[in-house]
């Protein structure tokens, strides 16, 4: 399986987020990229295709935020990298704001994701090296890895969080839309739900998203991914949630991925795009599932035994001393 990636990427590099009430160094930081490339070997480089494939997922105003966020910043006198600390809970009223404060908060979800120096170009990068994978699968690979970073699947049409800047995932399966490769199956298996997949696809019929992730009552995003969350209008039916208690281990964790690789079966999709996060390794710092390295290979071979052509977009995983060997793992199995 072809590994595409730009060294890009690694010029996103936020120095830390907020984490219980204080300041902890930034756990989406570029030695998970080294851990991966170490274990992966040779990549393959990654084409411009430019912004308008990003323009079918984002709107050209969220994209100008994030390019001018870190400036804008800075031209305000600030310290550090942008961050915001005021969220518009009570409705996101569509005021054109200026201030730098408010657009932080206008466009995003939480306080885990600030904008550094280099955080568009990296996003950027990131959607473009989900791009390059899917004209892998264009050429008649069946199977590609995008090692995206920083990760996609918390951001929405018009927000970041949890790490994520730019959908990566979502630019992907819009963009196999438009190549004519027809309904597509997002299944996301990061620890954390992809509540931003969800929100871009959710009322989509022509989509399906599926995703197995630690139950939102006790972990991250919280308010997205319990198992009531079905899709709406058109799309109702066309999203299945599968949330697992902390402490899984691999056979209530396949069981579930059974559930989800039946119902992607049953939707007759043309093209796979796997969110895959190896935050659900049972030594990760931020999260509480009890998957082993051998485990993902398997985990990996049920997914491929779908038979559809495959897209492996990464997402989180913050082990990063077994990070490489994970996801080798993952995509040996595939
Ligand atoms: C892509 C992905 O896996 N995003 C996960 C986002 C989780 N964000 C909230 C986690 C809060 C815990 N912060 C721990 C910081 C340790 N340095
Ligand atoms: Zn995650």
């Amino acid at each position: 399986m072809r590994v595409f990636w730009d060294e890009r990427q690694r010029r996103h590099a936020p120095v830390q987020e907020l984490h219980n009430g204080g300041f902890v160094p930034f756990a989406e930081h570029i030695g998970r990229v080294d851990s991966m490339l170490a274990a992966l070997g040779a990549t393959h480089s990654v084409p411009d295709r430019g912004e308008a494939p990003l323009l079918r997922v984002h709107p050209g105003p969220y994209l100008d935020f994030l390019k001018s966020a870190f400036i804008d910043w800075k031209a305000a006198g600030r310290p550090g990298d942008a961050a915001g600390y005021v969220w518009p809970v009570i409705g996101r009223r569509a005021l054109e704001l200026d201030r730098i404060d408010a657009r932080l908060g206008q466009y995003s979800m939480d306080a885990s994701t600030p904008i550094a120096e280099g955080t568009w170009e990296s996003a950027y990068w990131s959607a473009q090296t989900a791009l390059a994978g899917l004209e892998a699968l264009l050429a008649g690979d069946r199977a590609a890895f995008a090692l995206c970073r920083p990760p996609g699947h918390h951001a929405g049409a018009d927000y970041m969080g949890g790490y994520c800047y730019l959908n990566n995932a979502a630019v992907a399966a819009e963009a196999a839309w438009a190549a004519g490769l027809g309904r597509v199956a997002i299944l996301d298996i990061d620890y954390h739900h992809g509540n931003g997949t969800q929100d871009i696809f959710g009322a989509r019929g022509d989509v399906f998203f599926a995703s197995v992730h630690a139950d939102p009552r006790t972990d991250y995003p919280f308010f997205w991914g319990h198992g009531d969350e079905g899709g709406a209008g058109e799309g109702e039916g066309a999203t299945l949630n599968l949330p697992l208690p902390r402490g899984t281990g691999i056979r209530d964790y396949e069981a579930a991925l059974d559930k989800a690789l039946e119902a992607i079966a049953a939707f007759g999709a043309g093209l796979l795009v796997c969110s895959f996060g190896a935050d659900t390794f049972a030594g990760d710092p931020i999260c509480a599932f009890a998957l082993e390295t051998a485990d993902y290979a398997p985990v990996a071979r049920r997914i491929a035994s779908l038979g559809l052509p495959s897209l492996v977009v990464m997402e989180g995983g913050y082990a990063v001393d077994a990070l490489g060997e994970n996801v080798a793992s993952f995509l040996r199995g595939f």
